[in-house]
């Protein structure tokens, strides 16, 4: 909005709103006339912008009005609670920062109110009395943070280990004593109780100085690449030990970053210094719930690229570590145990196996134990991931355990994943002590509308209450969080984040979060996944392409048969296909696209439809959303007579037969497309363009990031399914009046991939976080601590009690039935 410019931004949007209000009085008291006619509410964004623009007739003042500051403060308000004569509003002007004002409607006055305020007037709304409770659990989590550095640009928000160096910078900078952390910290550096990098001679700074500047001078006269072992026992006179490098150039270099940070410390050379010293050798990872296997079980429900990120991740984190290893000069082991949830019925896959070696990987394994009830009866069945909550203190208890006896020790770093993976990692890094990272591929609290302020309703279904808090514990806890993309934790111009929609919000009636996890806190990162290069790779590879599986695919995508596998037939195969793979999830949308296809008579002419997801029938299903989106999808068959143009598979479950899969659809010179209501990332979007294929995915969330509108692919707008389906037809046309123009896509697909998302990219980045914010958990100690405090406090009095509110009757856990 051009003019919001001609404001002063430095104001406050309630210094500046009644200056504004006035100059329209007249039809700004006929708009909040309208907001406020219908009662008390929850408004939307859109909702305001419609009934601003219906309160008025005046179309030349109805333009100067939304190009004026009240038009910017509307556009930029993500809800409005209306508790009438007063509006409150929520305005969030730039990603991550959020403004809240009550007007009232009678005279146009205008407040400046908190959070605090602005939730309890939405509460009103839901739970009148709650709101009205001034001993209503109230959670402040950034009180603890008073002395924590923050961002303050939304611009850097993401790239936090960036600042974090700058921010160590200045605190062992601070007086003479500021080094003695880090010269602690590297004096406790060990491997299996061997020292490492120093010893205890050197327990002044000024000792180590000297040490480090006898033993540059010495690597400097040496040939480049003299193997450590041969000065070994020099250094050892030193009080230095192995861990600089392994060789004299590569000792050289780390000696002079350590000098440098400890003459004057500066960011680049303490990222360098972070990124080299050996401090991760054994990671945990935890992925609890679903089916964690390498085999059989991608696509059943709850099981999706969750299990693909963590077996590439782990394949990318074991060979950096090998490197890094090898290049600190030391000759260990490293070891990284995925930790998941042992399922003792589960035919056709090997999830009831307790130990499972990670393939392509020499030193990595999957570990299995099962849930187990406060009774101590294990569940033998899978249960779905919003009903796990009542057993996983008891896992966090159990793994710890066996991880500790697998590893013979503790790990050095642990990683969560999604809500239930990081609440067990938070309850065993804080019972070890270790550096704790977490990652929410989804959120779920984003995925629903109002689930927050609704949680009562769902609650019976998704148990929101305990997964919100969960997360709420694990993001508090963690030193670090990884994300896939900047939208996943500030979204975008017009949507807020995943994460930044956790910093104030509330449950009615249980507990308000005023403040729940602040984005500008330097623990968040972008380290964006890849797709397994080796399995998706382009079409145009003809010699690596593998054929064996061309008679399986011929099968499932032009047989004319219908069965357990697929259902409807494609009449004319040399039309190009429309294809999309998801989980039968209902925010996958494949209904959705299924819906836009059957509508768009244009695009069934130009293009085929065919689908992959979930399963095809209602009894083989135990989940109740893919239950529901399995009736849809049949009556949409029925509905648009889709048959002739239209194959629904059952979900594929062999990544390397999909691999070849997405290339044959690109043979096609089809395109894939990705229609989810709301992705966090979308592994099955890079996968494609690796394949070659020109990709059209959702514009609401990660999608958005890796693709660029009409460059490198396509935004669709899934609220939108007749201009989604339209831009998709249009592609078609296109492609068959110029040969060039499928090619285009797919070539400059390939080439976003291969510049911005690659496992290894990824895995550096992840390491040196492990570094890095080892570090400054140890510097931050007291503030971390009382927050711990807090934390504790929190999952003691309120987590556990919902947790074991959801747990299924005795009896029914005693059959390992979950419930229903
Ligand atoms: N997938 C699969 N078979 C299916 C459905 C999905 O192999 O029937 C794979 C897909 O190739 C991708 C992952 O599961 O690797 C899905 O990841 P994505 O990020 O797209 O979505 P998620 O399921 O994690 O929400
Ligand atoms: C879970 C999701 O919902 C997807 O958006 C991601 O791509 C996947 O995990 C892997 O990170």
């Amino acid at each position: 909005m051009a003019a919001s410019l001609s404001f002063k931004r430095s104001d406050s949007i309630a210094e500046s709103m009644p200056e504004a209000l006035k100059q329209s009085r007249y039809q700004m008291k006929r708009c909040f006339a309208k907001y406020v006619s219908k009662g008390k509410r929850l408004m939307k964004n859109q909702q305001l912008m419609e009934e601003l623009e219906k309160s008025m007739d005046d179309k030349v003042e109805k333009t100067k009005l939304m190009e004026g500051f009240l038009g910017y403060i509307i556009c930029s308000t993500q809800e409005a609670a209306v508790l009438p004569p007063f509006v409150a509003f929520a305005v969030r002007p730039h990603p991550g920062i959020w403004e809240y004002v009550k007007v009232n409607s009678e005279d146009l006055s205008v407040d400046g109110i908190t959070a605090s305020d602005y939730l309890k007037f939405k509460e009103m709304i839901f739970d009148e009395k709650w709101a009205k409770d001034e001993n209503a659990l109230e959670i402040d989590f950034g009180a603890f943070d008073q002395s924590t550095p923050h961002l303050t640009l939304p611009s850097s928000v993401g790239n936090g280990i960036h600042y974090l160096a700058k921010f160590l910078s200045s605190k062992l900078s601070e007086d003479s004593e500021s080094m003695k952390p880090l010269l602690d910290y590297l004096l406790a550096l060990n491997y299996r109780s061997e020292n490492l990098m120093i010893n205890s001679t050197l327990n002044t700074v000024s000792k180590l100085q000297t040490a480090l500047l006898l033993a540059e001078v010495f690597v400097s006269s040496l040939p480049k690449n003299t193997p450590f072992q041969k000065f070994e026992e020099r250094f050892e006179e030193w009080g230095l030990e192995k861990g600089w490098g392994d060789t004299a150039e590569r000792v050289k270099e780390t000696l002079n970053s350590l000098s440098e940070v400890l003459q004057a410390p500066d960011p680049l050379n303490m990222e360098k210094f972070f990124s080299r010293i050996p401090t991760v050798f054994n990671i945990v990872i935890f992925s609890v719930h679903g089916y964690f296997g390498q085999a059989d079980v991608l696509g059943l429900p709850d099981t999706g690229g969750q299990v693909v990120y963590i077996l590439d991740q782990v394949k990318a984190l074991e060979e950096e570590l090998l490197l890094r290893i090898k290049q600190q000069g030391l000759s260990v082991m490293p070891q990284i145990l995925v930790v998941t949830r042992l399922i003792p019925e589960s035919p056709g896959t090997k999830c009831s196996q307790e130990l499972e070696p990670i393939l392509n990987t020499k030193h990595s394994h999957i570990l299995r134990l099962p849930f187990k009830t406060e009774f101590n009866v294990v569940m033998k069945k899978w249960v779905s991931r919003f009903d796990v909550y009542p057993y996983l203190e008891r896992y966090a208890q159990d793994a710890a355990d066996k991880i500790l006896e697998h590893l013979e020790g503790k790990p050095d770093l642990i990683i969560g994943n999604y809500s239930d993976g990081n609440l067990v990692a938070s309850l065993m890094a804080r019972k070890l002590g270790i550096t704790l990272g977490t990652i929410a591929h989804a959120l779920e609290k984003t995925k629903y509308e109002d689930s927050d302020i609704k949680w009562k309703e769902l609650d019976p279904k998704y148990h929101f209450s305990c997964q919100f808090s969960a997360d709420m514990i694990a993001m508090n806890s963690a030193d670090f969080i990884i994300t896939s993309t900047y939208q996943e934790i500030a979204g975008s111009k017009d949507r807020p984040g995943q994460y930044e929609s956790h910093n104030a919000f509330t449950l009615p009636g249980l507990c308000r979060f005023v403040s729940g996890i602040n984005i500008f806190d330097p623990k968040f990162n972008i380290a964006s996944p890849g797709a397994d290069q080796f399995i998706f790779f382009p079409h145009t590879q003809k010699q690596k392409r593998l054929t064996n599986f061309h008679p399986a695919i011929e099968e499932l995508l032009y047989s004319n048969v219908e069965n357990e596998e697929h259902i409807g037939y494609l009449t004319d195969r040399e039309k190009p296909i429309v294809f999309s793979m998801a989980r039968l999830d209902t925010v996958k949308n494949i209904s959705g696209l299924t819906e836009w296809y059957g509508r768009n008579e244009r695009l069934r002419e130009l293009a085929n439809l065919v689908v992959v997801a979930g399963y095809l029938d209602t009894s083989k299903s135990k989940d109740r959303e893919e239950i529901n989106e399995i009736k849809k999808m049949h009556s949409l068959i029925e509905k648009y007579q889709l048959k002739g143009q239209f194959r629904w598979i059952a979900a594929q479950t062999d990544r390397y037969r999909n691999g070849e899969l997405y290339r044959c659809i690109a043979d096609s010179r089809g395109a894939f497309v990705q229609p989810a209501v709301y992705e966090a990332f979308g592994l099955t979007v890079i996968e494609a363009m690796n394949c070659g294929l020109p990709t059209f995915a959702t514009n609401q969330g990660g999608p958005a990031e890796i693709i660029i509108d009409g460059i490198s692919g396509f935004h669709i707008n899934p609220s939108n399914g007749e201009e989604a389906s339209n831009k998709i037809a249009d592609f078609f046309e296109k492609c068959r009046d110029d040969g060039s123009y499928w090619q285009k896509y797919s070539t400059a697909g390939l080439a976003r991939i291969y510049e911005s998302y690659t496992w290894k990219i990824y895995a550096n980045k992840v390491l040196d976080m492990g570094s890095s914010y080892g570090f400054w958990r140890q510097l931050n100690k007291e503030e971390k601590q009382a927050k711990q405090r807090y934390i504790q406090m929190f999952y003691n009095l309120h987590f556990r009690n919902l947790a074991r509110a959801t747990a299924p009757s005795s009896t029914e856990a005693g059959q390992g039935r979950e419930k229903a």
